[in-house]
């Protein structure tokens, strides 16, 4: 890099100290702004990272993390990704404290930092996303729609290069945050802890009754305290006997569940990108 005077300009080139700055400064926000939705910006943080990733197919090479396309129209606004403003300006202050890294890999560590502070497992990250363009943005639909079942769920995550264990895995997130009326269209949490990780999603599933609310909105179940929901494609992990086995498996198992659900999720966040550097880096949970 050459200077406007003609200097040469040493490059700031950041090391894993910078990004653990990050990760720390991520798990702060965390902390002081904690009067939003349920007392977490954690869940939407989750969503963020999960709506940059899933776009990914693998087929063309397009749609992932790598890009961060979802600042733009229209993009930010595919109705999958309403509500998710609210994650991306909550970053920006720190992008603005940080200005060297990418908005692809802020957005995909700050979805590591609050997995790991909602006590959820160690999810090991590296860094490498590069911001794209307007020109980049990946056409909508390619996110599941909530009212839909196994088939659907097996052609989108199929579509990432995900398989039936893998789509029961990453569905666990789902222990975190709730459906918002004014977002989805859904309305309430899943369990009664939206923000802390636990299998709690899994065992609710197969302990809970779980029966159509009756409501003015779209189609979606609640148990019989009617605190908490279920969407149609969540139940169709329970009816489809494949998806089922590992429903059951992480029911019983929490540990079994950490584990899966952690690779998972470095899978989810590295779909598409390129990267260079093959270490990927475990970041310590901030007390
Ligand atoms: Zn979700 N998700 N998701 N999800 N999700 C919502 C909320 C959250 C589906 C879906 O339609 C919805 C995964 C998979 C799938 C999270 C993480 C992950 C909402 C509610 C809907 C409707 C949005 C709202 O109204 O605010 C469907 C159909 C999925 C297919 C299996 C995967 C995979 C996830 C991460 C690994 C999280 C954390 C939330 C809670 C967000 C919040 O703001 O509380």
């Amino acid at each position: 890099l050459i200077s406007a005077a003609g200097v040469p300009v040493k490059e700031f080139v950041p090391t894993q100290e910078d990004y653990i700055k990050i990760y720390n400064e991520v798990a702060k926000r965390l902390v002081d702004f904690d009067e939003y939705d349920d007392g977490s910006y954690g869940p939407v943080l989750v969503r963020l990272a999960w709506h940059a990733s899933g776009t990914y197919d693998v087929e063309t090479k397009t749609g992932g993390s790598n890009g961060a396309t979802m600042r733009f129209k229209p993009e930010s606004e595919h109705g999958a990704n309403a509500g998710l403003l609210a994650a991306r300006d909550f970053l920006e202050p720190v992008k603005q404290m940080f200005p060297w890294v990418s908005y692809s890999d802020l957005w995909t560590l700050a979805g590591v930092c609050a997995l790991q502070q909602m006590g959820g497992p160690v999810i090991p990250w590296r860094p490498g996303r590069a911001d794209a363009d307007i020109s980049a943005c990946t056409p909508d639909g390619r996110l599941p729609d909530a009212s839909k079942e196994h088939k659907h769920l097996r052609s989108i995550f199929g579509r990432m290069g995900f398989n039936d264990q893998e789509i029961v895995a990453l569905s666990g997130a789902h222990a975190l945050g709730r459906c918002h009326t004014d977002r989805s269209g859904f309305d309430g949490p899943w369990t009664f802890s939206p923000t802390m990780l636990t299998n709690d999603y899994y065992k609710l599933l197969v302990n809970e009754k779980w029966n159509w609310k009756k409501w003015s909105g779209p189609a979606q179940y609640e148990d019989k305290t009617k605190a908490l929901m279920m969407l149609p494609t969540d139940m169709a992990l329970i009816k489809d006997r494949e998806f089922k086995k590992w429903v059951d498996k992480y029911a019983k198992d929490q540990d079994a569940f950490f584990k899966d659900f952690s690779e998972v999720i470095v899978k989810l966040f590295e779909l598409g990108v390129p990267f260079k550097q093959e270490e990927r880096w475990a970041f310590k949970v901030v007390e």
